[in-house]
């Protein structure tokens, strides 16, 4: 048998470096600033950190739009700086990942420069051009992600190209393999530098289908997506990006899959079919977005995301896939303020939540400041947002007739800038981030919530995450068990059992903020088995895993023999 790849059983950190620590007083975090913490990570115990894009860029999406693949982002700091951190991380131990953005370009990339000048450029067909419809309207009604039509019209040239997301992210054309090729070439070039892997953004829209056709609005006005997600030709790009770059190198790549299915995913990350080695998926975290509207504020419905993990649980274990396992990323808004609880209950919740991802199949990924609770910051004026998307939505939705109270209220649920806010290391000015003009605000809470507390108290979230990332290392059936989900219908318990080959899981979280009761099911056969509790997040939970008394959010993860 072949030893399981390192990646399995190891936790990786996202930092969204404009956010994480500037040494430099210029309000934007940098590349030394990482190093600076890379004590305090190893403390933490991650094995991977990820950078989301440093490269060179206008930051019109914060890096997510490269115009130049091979130099850093002058903010960010040099290519000598980031060598520094490359051989600062791995004499911790630590491997570094880079975000790839390869679906798209800034509009300023020369590649796109040199594309748009004339049809007989040499770099035309290195995006996707087309000419508009007879009446000289869009090509198709595809929508942007970031709302408007997909398509922007050129002067220069009298044609429209593609752009899935800001109108200066312009997508590259995967059919030509010049394009192919020189991508390639440019991740063998950070591969040569000693980087550890690559998480690819918006992977799985790649491939398009090239008859271009109208979407009939059947899922919503103008939703191009059936037309290019987990398009005709992605597995088999996946697969020569894994014959020409992957395989070369002993790494981890992690697919951002976009409204992917879970057969999908289970082709991108069966190892037998060499494409990467796992996705992230983002249905659990679409709960809250009521017939699949993400802007407007609701509940999350719990029985939904119970069985959505569930299913992503049981069916990447039988079809052999790999999951990434979060809650968190730089897009979506703080899980503690989201799925849990950021008054009262916050310390009870935020460990719950960390418990209930941690102890599934998968790869555990953590996003700055999760850590130790961060909260949504509940920004009053659309003065204080920054993102592209937000700012983009504020104005639609007051087109639509919505009043400002209502889409700020909206925004401070759903904004990706809620996950945006400068990491609260202590609780000096600007919370220990920068001795400058923080180039967003930092959220209000910084002194109730800040990582140098967190590190003086030994029951803070720190120390929770610490121990779940260090359970994974010491019991296989964490990586190897499979998964049973149980009390199905219970309204308030998310609990499952997770079966090793003589030792079980037994992990019973209550999601609401009053009392529950549990009794072990007799489907869950463990008559005359012993057990340990591994964790909990109250200091009294007694070891009896039959049946149990839960207090608000508590959650306890038993070890059966
Ligand atoms: O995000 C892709 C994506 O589809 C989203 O999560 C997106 O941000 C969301 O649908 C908007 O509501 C990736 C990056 O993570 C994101 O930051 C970039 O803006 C985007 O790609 C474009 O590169």
């Amino acid at each position: 048998t072949q030893p399981q790849p390192w990646w399995k059983k190891a936790a990786v950190y996202q930092i969204y470096p404009k956010s994480f620590n500037d040494t430099t007083g210029n309000g934007v975090g940098d590349i030394q600033g990482i190093t600076q913490k890379l004590d305090y990570l190893n403390k933490l115990g991650v094995d991977v950190i990820w950078l989301t894009p440093i490269y060179e860029s206008p930051q019109r999406d914060n890096g997510y739009d490269i115009s130049d693949y091979f130099s850093i982002h002058a903010e960010y700091g040099t290519m000598e700086d980031f060598e520094n951190l490359l051989s600062e991380a791995h004499a911790r131990g630590i491997k570094v990942i880079l975000d790839i953005v390869i679906n798209h370009t800034s509009t300023e990339n020369q590649w796109f420069i040199e594309s748009r000048q004339s049809k007989d450029s040499e770099y035309r067909d290195f995006y996707i051009w087309r000419d508009g419809k007879p009446d000289g309207s869009e090509p198709t009604n595809w929508q942007s992600k970031f709302g408007g039509n997909a398509w922007q019209y050129d002067e220069a040239t009298c044609q429209y190209y593609l752009h899935l997301f800001d109108v200066t992210q312009a997508d590259l054309n995967w059919e030509n393999d010049a394009v192919r090729r020189k991508l390639y070439d440019m991740m063998l070039f950070w591969l040569d530098k000693g980087v550890d892997g690559f998480r690819l953004d918006v992977i799985n829209l790649i491939s398009k289908d090239q008859r271009f056709p109208d979407d009939d609005g059947s899922t919503a006005p103008g939703d191009g997506r059936k037309f290019y997600t987990d398009g005709p030709k992605v597995h088999d790009y996946m697969q020569e990006m894994n014959r020409e770059v992957f395989s070369k190198h002993d790494i981890m790549t992690v697919g951002e899959m976009s409204s992917t299915t879970i057969d999908n995913c289970i082709k991108y990350s069966r190892p037998d079919r060499n494409e990467l080695s796992m996705t992230f998926n983002f249905h659990h975290l679409k709960v809250d977005y009521p017939g699949g509207e993400k802007w407007t504020v609701a509940d999350f419905d719990f029985q939904q995301l119970k069985d959505i993990l569930s299913t992503w649980q049981k069916e990447m274990h039988d079809g052999g896939g790999w999951n990434a396992l979060f809650w968190c990323n730089h897009d979506q808004p703080r899980i503690v303020s989201r799925y849990g609880n950021d008054g009262e209950f916050h310390k009870e919740s935020a460990k719950m939540l960390a418990t209930t991802i941690h102890m599934m199949q998968g790869t555990p990924y953590i996003y700055q400041g999760e850590e130790f609770g961060m909260t949504n910051p509940k920004f009053t004026s659309i003065d204080e947002y920054r993102d592209v998307e937000s700012i983009n939505m504020f104005n639609i939705m007051k087109e639509q007739g919505k009043s400002e109270d209502e889409i700020l209220e909206i925004l401070r649920h759903k904004s990706r800038d809620n996950s945006r806010t400068p990491v609260q290391w202590d609780g000096s000015e600007n919370a220990g981030f920068t001795s400058g003009q923080p180039w967003i605000p930092v959220a209000k809470n910084f002194r109730e919530f800040n990582a140098e507390d967190a590190m003086d108290d030994p029951s803070s979230v720190f120390y929770h995450y610490q121990k779940l990332i260090k359970l994974r290392k010491e019991y296989d059936v964490i990586t190897d068990g499979d998964y049973q989900l149980i009390l199905e219908d219970d309204p308030q318990l998310f609990a499952y059992v997770r079966n090793g080959e003589d030792e079980k899981l037994l992990v019973v979280n209550n999601f609401y903020g009053t009392d529950a009761t549990f009794t072990l099911p007799e489907e869950v056969d463990v008559n005359g088995w012993t057990s340990d509790i591994l964790l909990s997040n109250y200091e009294d939970t007694a070891n009896v895993y039959t049946h149990m008394n839960l207090r608000p959010y508590e959650s306890v993860v038993f070890r059966l023999t």
